[in-house]
């Protein structure tokens, strides 16, 4: 049918956008559709925002997926999230006292790529002098290329000719700023490997708020093993993973000024990591899911 969600196949960038409109033409209430800006190649960046409460100023809770276009477990979480935010009436206290901003794939062109082309794409589709792409996660304009980030254009990691030469990135920016006093939380989707990583990603000082952001972490590794036994490491990107600059989350807390931000590292599969077997999305996206919930109660409760 038009417009439906399915977690047995990974769906395509236009099946993604015809069920977020749907959903906001069949939920005016409460679903919105936002359109943050466009892709190199001319696709929409769309979001969808969630609220059943009135009032201004608003406690926001920021969500993307699909930044790097060969991580297809990411887009499933998010468009379960939304599924379930509205769809479920069970649901409907989630969307109470907070505000959801959803963007299921904030690289529709890599990720079209990806379907198309070539399965292990990671960066936009930028045409380079000499290669295509960037790589959006090195884009952002906050200690851009201090470390973790290349210069040259063929690289999986091309921070691009200059911060915030994207599109992609641009649009997230310019929303993050547009939006940044009611956005307590920002999460985006990545795999693989089971990380709840927070910033920073350019150095491997802690962030003031370190033991808010680990003790959170924690909270949500919890909720998230407690479904079927899948653990979670949590702590910086740097101390944890590799230092790397010019990502989203290091934007969002160090520009923007949103105190919780988390990188999440969903779980892999398949034989490369990135592509795990469509059997694995139902698994996937009902533990994490878990794990968003309880990110919204601390949000909700604080
Ligand atoms: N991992 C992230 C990457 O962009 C990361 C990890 C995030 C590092 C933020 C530093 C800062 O490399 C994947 N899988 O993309
Ligand atoms: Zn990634």
């Amino acid at each position: 049918a038009r417009g439906s969600v399915s977690f047995t196949y990974y769906m395509r960038y236009n099946e993604i956008v015809s069920y977020l409109t749907t959903i906001a033409d069949t939920y005016p209430s409460i679903a919105r559709l936002i359109v943050i800006g466009h892709s190199y190649e001319g696709r929409a960046i769309v979001a969808l925002r969630i609220s059943r409460g009135t009032g201004s100023n608003r406690p926001e809770i920021l969500v993307d997926a699909g930044i790097h276009a060969r991580e297809w477990i990411a887009p499933p979480v998010a468009l379960y999230l939304i599924n379930q935010l509205v769809e479920n009436t069970a649901n409907a206290y989630l969307s109470q006292d907070v505000d959801w901003v959803i963007i299921p794939s904030l690289n529709p062109d890599g990720y079209e790529y990806t379907h198309t082309n070539t399965r292990l794409w990671r960066k936009t589709r930028t045409p380079n002098t000499l290669c295509y792409g960037v790589d959006p996660n090195r884009n952002f304009d906050y200690y851009w290329m201090v470390a973790g980030a290349s210069s040259s254009q063929c690289s999986e990691i091309y921070a691009g000719p200059r911060a915030f030469s994207e599109s992609e990135t641009q649009a997230l920016r310019d929303y993050l700023h547009a939006n940044s006093q009611r956005i307590k939380l920002y999460l985006t989707f990545h795999s693989y490997g089971n990380y709840l990583l927070y910033p920073w990603g350019y150095t491997s000082a802690l962030p003031a708020n370190n033991e808010e952001l680990y003790a959170l972490g924690v909270r949500v590794n919890d909720a998230i093993r407690a479904v079927a036994g899948t653990t979670y490491s949590i702590g910086t990107s740097t101390n944890l993973l590799y230092a790397a600059a010019g990502g989203s989350d290091d934007y969002a807390k160090g520009a923007a000024g949103v105190e919780l931000a988390y990188c999440i590292e969903l779980p892999g599969g398949g034989n490369v990591g990135f592509n795990p077997p469509a059997t694995s999305i139902w698994p996937i996206v009902q533990e994490t899911w878990e794990g968003i919930k309880a990110y919204h109660d601390y949000i909700r409760d604080k």
